[in-house]
């Protein structure tokens, strides 16, 4: 069974902080590639397109206005990136979102979820995550939009990002599994009870493991099913990634990253990836762009032994 959904992988740059309460997620495209990203998924047999990087507005770093920062630029930005994922995923490729903040998985999940309609596929989106990002304007204390982007898909927030795969919601709670979380705003935890978004928060993670979290979190795909995964880097504990702008303590260890991503692999059922909010201005000799690199190399199929499922096949 291949271990994604397509054997090409387009890497689409979107260098901007514009969601973002610090700077510096701008430069998050380079350093992964700077780390080996390329190589790394050729290493695992995968051929890679690097398509550069879109172009958008210069973050105005500007407060909020009627409960968003800098609204205008997040609409541009994440209109480039829909129509570049969407083009991606009718060449038949697997688009890979090198961020930038979350605020992109907009324009990234929106543009999924318009293929999956288009071709009549199921998605899943594993949102790995400190954070929730289920706030709208009203719930969120900065009006950063990188704390919304769950929300607008779901179809909360402003119509023209709510919109912007032409179809709102693009999304229903119940395509969303959150791992890892473990910061969500007194207004924004009350929300995702009320839409009962799936999370496997930490103290869940603690409780029953990150590999019976993963076995939830997969159950139920099938041959039809198309897997995003949206990985924000502040899912990871900062001990071991440090290069983020939100971080906060008490993640995944390393090992539970691993299996995350190993556990994901698995299913053969990756279609996109979303990789964002690394911080290079935040980080040490580029070690955090790195170990993201070792963690895809994972979520595309790198283990340490030829697992059981895989000997078996070749009987
Ligand atoms: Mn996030």
């Amino acid at each position: 069974m291949p271990t994604t959904l397509s054997n090409t992988v387009a890497l689409i740059g979107a260098p901007t902080d514009v969601g973002a309460g610090a700077r510096g997620a701008s430069m998050g495209p380079e350093a992964l590639r700077v780390a080996g990203l390329a190589e790394a998924l050729q290493a695992q047999g995968v051929r890679v397109l690097d398509r550069g990087n879109l172009h958008g507005p210069a973050n105005p770093w500007q407060p909020a206005q009627d409960g968003y920062r800098h609204l205008d630029e997040v609409l541009a930005w994440n209109r480039a990136v829909h129509e570049a994922v969407h083009a991606e995923l009718q060449q038949g490729h697997l688009p890979v979102l090198l961020g930038g903040d979350h605020c992109l998985a907009m324009g990234s999940i929106s543009a999924v979820a318009r293929h999956c309609r288009a071709t009549g596929q199921t998605l899943r989106v594993l949102w790995l995550d400190a954070h929730a990002d289920f706030n709208t304007s009203e719930l969120t204390p900065s009006g950063n939009l990188h704390g919304m982007p769950v929300a607008v898909l779901c179809g909360f927030g402003p119509q023209a990002l709510t919109h912007l795969g032409g179809t709102s919601p693009a999304l229903h709670p119940s395509q969303v599994r959150q791992i890892g979380i473990r910061s969500v705003d007194p207004g924004e935890k009350r929300f995702v009870h009320a839409q009962r978004l799936e999370v496997y928060d930490m103290r869940y993670i603690d409780e029953m493991g990150m590999r019976h979290a993963m076995e939830q979190a997969l159950a139920g795909l099938d041959a039809n099913t198309h897997l995003h995964v949206s990985f924000d880097v502040d899912f990871l504990d900062p001990d071991i990634a440090p290069g983020v702008g939100t971080t906060v303590p008490g993640g995944p260890t390393y090992r539970e990253a691993q299996l995350c991503m190993e556990m994901i692999a698995d299913t053969g059922r990756l279609g996109s990836l979303d990789i964002v909010e690394l911080n290079p201005a935040l980080d040490e000799r580029n070690r955090t762009a790195r170990l993201a690199v070792d963690l895809v190399e994972s979520l595309f199929g790198k283990s340490t032994l030829m697992r059981e499922h895989q000997v078996r096949r070749r009987h």
